[in-house]
């Protein structure tokens, strides 16, 4: 039985709690709950914070979102020819993630996903927001997400840079859990002189991007050292235009060796430009991101704030042959026509998390973790826990972050992405640690299924073997069940087309 209406339900229950002032407050918890249950919920339905601990108790939480960030880009994934220092002291004093995924490929959909732990046509974004075909649509205040719970718990929230879940004022980071905010609603932004939003006012500001981010949100760190807070900082970059950047930046991409993916017909000129000046932008996240760890330090702050660094989602340029994420198009001195993808390449996002303290440093998790398992492990790891009535679809991975070994975790991962900009791909995805199935309900376009143990780059597509149809077959049913759980609007084509 499907109960699509349940989680709004519930969520918004929750949420009106919330906005309506009552756990806005430095209540207890528990005060919480029982006014919650009296106002909103008949019955049994209470919003219990499981692991409520006092305040004090609680770490910062540094939370660093960049905008198409591959793993590639980053020395600690396994690439000596980029320039992130910063980024891999950081990776060596903490967790990283090998297999961490979002669950759909482009932003705003990802970063919904993100704040709410919900998948994408649960949420009713499943491509980014066009500001000039859908200007009003957005992340509703209905969805609850975890910087509002942490805002509810006394934290004090801040969000610096990108939002792209919604150009209006009902869908502006201030319903959905920031005290401040400091960037831009839409998906892209000017790498110079940007234009930017502060204190509800819009002007133009003078400076690099990256910088008057990191600078605002070294403020607010600052200004709230005594207190319990959240910095999320959603940089621009790597996003395109690339560049410009600092100059510091430019000089110090010049003369970095690079590599290209050895795809045959491809632009190589153009392509090893193109990764110089992405990297380029790299840099100035990394050069930034050492800046907001300095402060931290000298704050006496590096044990009581969780850092976690990210992205909304992967990038290629000249792997596959392509440019861009899951709408990407073909760089073939022959071919540019686009090619809606989940390859791993748009799928994996970097993914590293340090508390000295708690979490050992060097440590590297294997299991597949998806961006919508954040909302529970954060929560679980400041101490309290998701509300149980809350429907959401990530699962907490405190125990993992902690060095636990955990028995059970499911590896295997469901993904969606709906291509509308330009309309071109309806699609599907299961990925186990040996197999990958995408199907396609977009007329014209057939099923991929890749054996990621023999093929991990994903250049064979196996459908039509003869031998791997048991595979396929099985693989189908699998991902059909995960559509029917969250009562995907194309479940009934999978059951039609099996
Ligand atoms: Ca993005």
């Amino acid at each position: 039985m499907c109960d699509r209406g349940a989680y709004h339900l519930t969520n918004r229950a929750i949420m009106q709690a919330v906005s309506s002032g009552i756990l806005r407050q430095r209540v207890s918890p528990m005060l919480a709950i029982v006014l919650i249950s009296g106002v909103f919920f008949s019955n049994s339905a209470l919003a219990k914070f499981p692991d409520s601990k006092p305040t004090t108790a609680r770490p910062n939480i540094l939370f660093v979102y960049t905008d198409d960030q591959s793993t590639w880009s980053i020395g600690a994934y396994g690439n000596p020819n980029t320039l992130t220092p910063n980024l891999d002291r950081f990776a060596s004093q903490g967790m990283l993630f090998q297999n961490a995924f979002t669950t759909t490929p482009v932003c705003s959909p990802s970063r919904a996903g993100l704040l709410t732990s919900l998948y994408s046509t649960q949420i009713g974004i499943s491509d980014w927001l066009n500001p000039t075909t859908e200007p009003h649509h957005g992340l509703s205040p209905a969805f609850l997400t975890w910087p509002e719970l942490l805002k509810a718990n006394g934290y004090q929230t801040f969000l610096a840079g990108k939002w792209h879940l919604g150009l209006d004022q009902e869908f502006h980071p201030s319903r959905s859990g920031f005290d401040e905010f400091f960037g831009f609603l839409g998906g892209g932004n000017t790498p110079i002189n940007p234009t930017l939003e502060e204190n509800g006012a819009t002007g133009k500001k003078s400076g690099v991007l990256a910088d008057l981010l990191t600078d605002k949100t070294l403020e607010f760190i600052r200004a709230n050292k005594d207190r319990t807070w959240l910095a999320a900082l959603h940089f621009r970059e790597p996003h395109a235009p690339y560049v410009p950047t600092s100059i510091e930046d430019t000089k110090a991409l010049a003369v970095l060796r690079l590599e290209l993916p050895v795809v045959q017909g491809l632009q190589s000129d153009r392509v090893m430009q193109l990764r110089r000046e992405y990297l380029t932008a790299v840099h100035a996240v990394d050069r930034n991101f050492g800046k907001l760890m300095t402060l931290i330090d000298d704050l006496k702050l590096t044990e009581n704030t969780l850092v976690i660094f990210t992205s909304d989602h992967g990038y290629m340029i000249g792997e596959h042959g392509l440019i861009h994420k899951g709408n990407a198009s073909y760089i073939l001195k022959d071919k540019t026509t686009l090619r809606p993808n989940m390859f791993d390449n748009a799928i994996r996002v970097p993914l590293m998390i340090r508390q000295p303290g708690r979490i050992a440093p060097g440590m590297k998790a294997k299991h597949t973790m998806t961006q919508l398992d954040l909302f529970p492990t954060i929560l679980r790891w400041v101490g309290l826990g998701t509300p149980q009535n809350l429907k959401i679809q990530g699962r907490d991975a405190s125990a993992l972050l902690g060095g636990n070994t955990v028995s059970g975790w499911d590896d295997s991962m469901f993904g969606q992405y709906d291509m509308k900009h330009p309309e071109g791909a309806r699609m599907r995805m299961l990925r186990t640690n040996r197999w990958k199935l995408i199907r396609h309900f977009q007329e014209g376009l057939s099923d991929e299924l890749y054996d990621l143990e023999t093929d991990p780059d994903e250049n064979r597509n196996l459908i039509g073997q003869e031998s791997i149809a048991p595979v396929y077959r099985n693989l189908k049913n699998q991902l059909l069940e995960r559509m029917k759980s969250i009562c995907d609007p194309l479940a009934k084509l999978a059951i039609e087309q099996p």
